[in-house]
């Protein structure tokens, strides 16, 4: 099977399944299998060519909120469409028409769908107002009524101290135009990822426009790219809005819409996080039984639900379901003019167990076979092949635990079409590390396995740790490493304590290890970049909705003699030094040495020659590194350098000359003067 789809070509798979149709009922699980993956690409063909045929091909196909929803024509006549398959009666109620439930009935039509057209109010203007609230009202056959907010709805805003969001018609007279063109896809990818809502050191929600002015010149210094995600996206317990619209509680679209224009100006890309493996529960404001069925744009239970998360499941075989997924896509691209997207709880999506439970080893027999579901794989097929077909530069990313093949290769060669996955192993690694193991019993070799051990080909977004570390309840790096002493000792004016001295250099060499070794692609979240002390704790019950954690202080940078600046300093640092030499994109690092005994990693990538020494205690003097590129070495990045929070204790003006003399599998060699401990060099090829 693996054969079959790693060659991804069909014919030979026909051969194949021919042969074994053939063979003795022992191997009747392997046919259906094989079975399963021969029919794959050609239900990615199959759906593409319905797509193509319908409804004027599948521009217009994932255009459909200019359908659904609410539109208003060139003679503002507001035409509003719906999709309720199981509802016996549709009514439109609001601000508009004094919340009447009955005088607004939408027409019935073919295939489950709901047409309601108002003509403009005599003066002209169109018959609901901008800025004013709606609801359906669904008649189910059940005799109930339910209100709903319309799954197209562009804007749903919570109105202080109400659980509920409620649908705001959006139709500004004065709507934002973008001026600035999209930046071109860049070659490395390091990704700042952000949340709107904490993105100040004030306790209370931030805005799109505070996001705009306050944090988005911070992210150009650093050079990262952008990466929002709302709160509803993490918490799944915040999740109960329509799709696309973002929580009004931000503000308002158009104050996205600069932010995002305002990212490009500075040449910086804003990838989106999406959720379309599951949706909220909820009903008043979640699209869970719109029409009052338990189906809709969901399967049915159980197969609609998801036991661990308590979610429902989109129905992905739908015409409808896709029609309404695609042009959620196409939406945020168009209107907003995203740059990409992150696609939350992949994983989930293409097992029908869902993962859970699932230790997956990288074995082929793990990602074919029946417990693949081929719907979910096809829809992200279609997905990418929309996303990059209509727009070249768009980027995707998966969030992908299993580490399915393929999924990172295009979808003409039979793959899933994403651009990167999240290396999610990494930061478990770096935290059962800190966690569970004294300073000598690190094991250099299991490190370097964690980080280069991807699927050759398909690229890799690293990161150090995630946004749940640093969320109540758990730790961030920074904390795993320093704890209560960043409350008292993190001044650069007085001696660092030991704690504070192993955290700086240790935070450090293991950014720079993770970035350079990890993935073709680089992630932070916001604050972690300078070792953000304390923990994130979104307003709640359990802490009597409190925003006192629910904030990112960047203020402390602006303290000149905190460490946090020297912390800052490095990322930034070391982000330009990858700008120049861009180890990102080139290809995965060769590794000449990771030595257990000394504590020393040696790679080469880039054409940059990279030595860390996590040693403890010890220094190595006159140390011989393998290199492939023959010639002089200087150093570049130095993280033992004073303004980094390091001891100074590394020469810069000296240079290293390699020769040829073979060394752990190179042709080339060097002495290294001095590698004191716990320090990472750079040296760059002149
Ligand atoms: C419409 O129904 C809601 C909920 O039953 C009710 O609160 C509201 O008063 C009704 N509107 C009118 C105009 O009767
Ligand atoms: C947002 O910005 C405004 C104006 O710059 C400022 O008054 C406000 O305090 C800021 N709020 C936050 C949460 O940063
Ligand atoms: C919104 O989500 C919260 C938290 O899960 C839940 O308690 C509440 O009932 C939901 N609201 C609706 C309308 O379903
Ligand atoms: C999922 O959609 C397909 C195609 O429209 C339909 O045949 C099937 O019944 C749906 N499943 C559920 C549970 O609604
Ligand atoms: C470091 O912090 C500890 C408390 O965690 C405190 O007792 C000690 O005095 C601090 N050291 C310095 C140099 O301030
Ligand atoms: C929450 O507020 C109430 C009333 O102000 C107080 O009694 C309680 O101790 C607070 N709980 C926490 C966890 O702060
Ligand atoms: C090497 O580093 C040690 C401290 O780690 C320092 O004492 C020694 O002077 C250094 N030697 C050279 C030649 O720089
Ligand atoms: C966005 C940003 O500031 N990127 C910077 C990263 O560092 C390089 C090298 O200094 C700069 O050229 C980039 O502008």
């Amino acid at each position: 099977v693996s054969v079959c789809l790693s060659l991804s070509s069909v014919s030979l798979c026909l051969s194949l399944l021919c042969v074994c149709l053939s063979v003795s009922l022992s191997s009747v699980s392997v046919c259906l299998s094989l079975l399963s993956s021969v029919s794959l690409y050609g239900l990615f063909e199959k759906r593409l060519f319905l797509l193509e045929e319908a409804e004027g091909g599948f521009d217009q196909f994932t255009r459909s909120y200019r359908t659904f929803g609410v539109n208003r024509m060139a003679d503002n006549r507001l035409v509003l469409r719906e999709w309720a398959p199981a509802a016996e009666a549709l009514f439109l109620t609001g601000d508009f028409n004094g919340w009447d439930n009955f005088s607004h009935p939408y027409e019935k039509k073919e295939f489950g769908k709901w047409e309601l057209c108002l003509p403009p109010k005599h003066d002209k203007s169109p018959a609901i107002e901008h800025n004013t609230k709606l609801k359906v009202v669904v008649h189910t056959k059940k005799g109930e009524r339910l209100y709903r907010i319309s799954p197209w709805a562009k804007y749903a805003i919570q109105a202080e101290k109400q659980v509920i969001y409620d649908w705001v018609h959006w139709d500004p007279p004065q709507p934002y135009m973008h001026i600035h063109p999209r930046p071109k896809k860049p070659q490395s990818l390091r990704i700042y990822e952000s949340h709107v809502g904490i993105a100040s050191p004030d306790p209370k929600v931030a805005s799109y426009t505070n996001f705009t002015i306050n944090v988005l010149p911070r992210i150009k210094d650093l050079g990262k790219r952008l990466h929002t995600w709302g709160t509803d996206q993490i918490y799944l317990e915040l999740g109960n809005r329509s799709h696309l619209s973002r929580p009004g509680r931000y503000g308002t679209p158009e104050e996205l819409k600069q932010l995002i224009d305002t990212a490009h100006s500075l040449d910086i890309v804003v990838l989106l996080d999406v959720v379309h493996s599951h949706a909220s529960q909820n009903t008043e404001d979640g699209l869970n039984s719109f029409d009052g069925s338990d189906s809709c744009f969901f399967h049915s239970p159980p197969r609609g639900e998801h036991a661990l998360w308590g979610s429902r499941l989109f129905n992905y075989s739908s015409w409808e379901v896709l029609r309404f997924l695609l042009s959620n896509l196409r939406w945020w691209m168009e209107e907003y003019r995203f740059d990409g997207f992150r696609f939350d709880g992949v994983t989930s999506m293409m097992y029908h167990h869902h993962g859970i439970g699932s230790m997956f080893s990288g074995d082929y027999s793990e990602y074919f076979g029946l417990q693949v579901d081929e719907d979910s794989l096809v829809y992200l097929m279609t997905a990418n092949h929309v996303l990059h077909t209509l727009y070249p530069d768009c980027i995707t990313i998966a969030e992908d635990v299993s580490g399915m093949p393929a999924v990172c290769r295009s979808v003409a060669e039979g793959g899933l079409g994403f651009d990167y996955r999240l290396a999610m192993a990494i930061p478990d690694k770096w935290i059962q590390i800190l966690k569970e193991l004294a300073d000598e019993a690190w094991d250099m070799g299991n490190i370097v396995y964690t980080l280069t051990n991807r699927r050759y080909g398909e690229n890799c977004i690293a990161y150090a740790e995630s946004h749940d570390q640093s969320v109540v309840g758990d730790k961030s790096l920074a904390f795993w490493l320093m704890d209560k002493e960043m409350y008292t000792n993190m001044s650069s004016l007085i001696p660092m304590t030991p704690v504070i001295d192993r955290g700086i250099q240790l935070h450090k060499m293991i950014r720079l290890l993770t970035h350079a070794l990890g993935g073709e692609g680089y992630l932070n979240f916001m604050g972690n970049e300078f070792g953000h002390p304390e923990w994130l704790d979104f307003p709640r019950k359990g802490n009597n909705e409190s925003y006192h954690y629910a904030r990112r202080q960047y203020n402390l940078l602006d303290t000149d003699h905190l460490r946090y600046r020297q912390l800052y300093d490095f990322d930034r640092d070391m982000n330009r030094t990858e700008d120049k030499y861009g180890w990102l994109a080139a290809p995965p690092a060769f590794v000449s040495a990771k030595h257990e005994g000394d504590k020393v990693i040696v790679f080469e990538r880039g054409n940059v020659l990279f030595l860390l020494n996590f040693h403890p205690t010890r220094s190595q003097t006159n140390y011989r590194v393998a290199v492939a590129s023959p010639g002089k070495y200087t150093i570049k990045l130095d993280s033992d350098e004073v303004q980094y929070g390091g001891h100074g204790r590394l020469d810069h003006n000296t240079e290293f000359f390699t020769e040829p003399q073979p060394f752990n599998e190179r042709d080339n060699s060097m002495l290294v003067s001095n590698t004191s401990e716990r320090e990472r060099e750079l040296y760059a090829v002149t």
